[in-house]
């Protein structure tokens, strides 16, 4: 008999994406009654994904499950197989015509690797505010560790993240250099992008202004960045008013009549203040959880 009369019609590629999102959206994980809403929904989107995956590699492989193997096929049939769709050249066109889509996957693979390693399920502050007026200072000295640089993929920013501990409880610590630290209407697609993801793991936006003005900006400068922040953030906002060591008492003043009075006056450089911050944290990220 023809070894190729038991092959089943072979559909085209958008039959198979199309059966293999209607399956996925049908799937409905069992999932803890408790789980916060967020969470559940990540959980959800992530079996329907496993469920495509699953659904187009079990039947591409029973495709290729299903066309004997050329070396099995008796002389006869195998000489024809070659003659009618030329074997060899097709299985080597195929592989070409593949390449591209490898050489996208280990573009995709070197790049996403780099991703910096947030967990996001941990409670996490986010440290914005103009260059220069001690954000990497204050990462600095919270964290236990020194903290890890990462690259931000796809812009020329870093992340650097930071670990530490309140009571028995680790909390991450973010700072972004070049990201949080002017208006958003003058940011590029990538850089609004990259903003946007750390919406996705900020619980918490520590603001700082420097109103010494050693930093290089003056202080209403600062403080419109300080309305931009809370515009595009719906999360608590901390501000912190750093460097009182050097500042003029009125423009402390100053800084706190637009942040709020109960601003955390800070000298991260020699410590002062951290505390009070670190309180500042866990009564915030207490609230939210209950
Ligand atoms: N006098 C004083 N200088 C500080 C303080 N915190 C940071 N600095 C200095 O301000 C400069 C900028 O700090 P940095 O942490 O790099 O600022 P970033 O650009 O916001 O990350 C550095 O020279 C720090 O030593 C502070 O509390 N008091
Ligand atoms: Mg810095």
């Amino acid at each position: 008999m023809n070894p190729f009369m038991r092959i089943k019609p072979i559909q085209d590629a958008n039959k198979f994406i199309d059966m293999a999102f209607r399956r996925a959206s049908k799937v409905e994980p069992s999932l803890p009654q408790k789980l916060p809403p967020l969470l559940k929904a990540k959980r959800r989107e992530e079996a329907r994904v496993r469920k495509v995956a699953q659904f187009l590699h079990d039947r591409f492989n029973n495709i290729v499950k299903q066309f004997p193997k050329i070396n099995d096929l008796h002389p006869f049939y195998r000489d024809l197989t070659d003659v009618l769709v030329g074997v060899d050249e097709r299985i080597a066109s195929f592989v070409k015509k593949l390449n591209e889509r490898l050489i996208f996957l280990e573009e995709a693979r070197s790049k996403l690797r780099k991703l910096p390693s947030i967990d996001p399920d941990m409670p996490t502050i986010v440290v914005a505010g103009p260059p220069n007026v001690g954000k990497s200072t204050l990462v600095r000295v919270v964290s236990t560790a020194k903290p890890e640089i990462a690259t931000y993929p796809f812009t020329t920013k870093m992340l650097i993240l930071g670990h530490f501990k309140a009571d028995s409880k680790t909390y991450q610590i973010l700072d972004t250099p070049g990201l949080l630290d002017r208006p958003l209407s003058e940011r590029n697609q990538i850089e609004l992008q990259a903003i946007m993801a750390l919406r996705h793991v900020a619980n918490i936006i520590v603001f700082m202004v420097d109103p010494s003005e050693t930093c290089g900006y003056s202080l209403d400068m600062q403080l419109s960045i300080y309305e931009d922040i809370k515009k595009s953030f719906n999360v608590p906002i901390i501000p912190t008013i750093n460097k009182v060591d050097i500042s003029l008492p009125e423009m402390i003043e100053k800084a706190k009549r637009v942040v709020g009075d109960d601003a955390i006056e800070m000298a991260a450089i020699k410590g002062v203040g951290v505390s009070d911050l670190i309180e500042k944290f866990r009564s915030f990220l207490e609230r939210e959880s209950s």
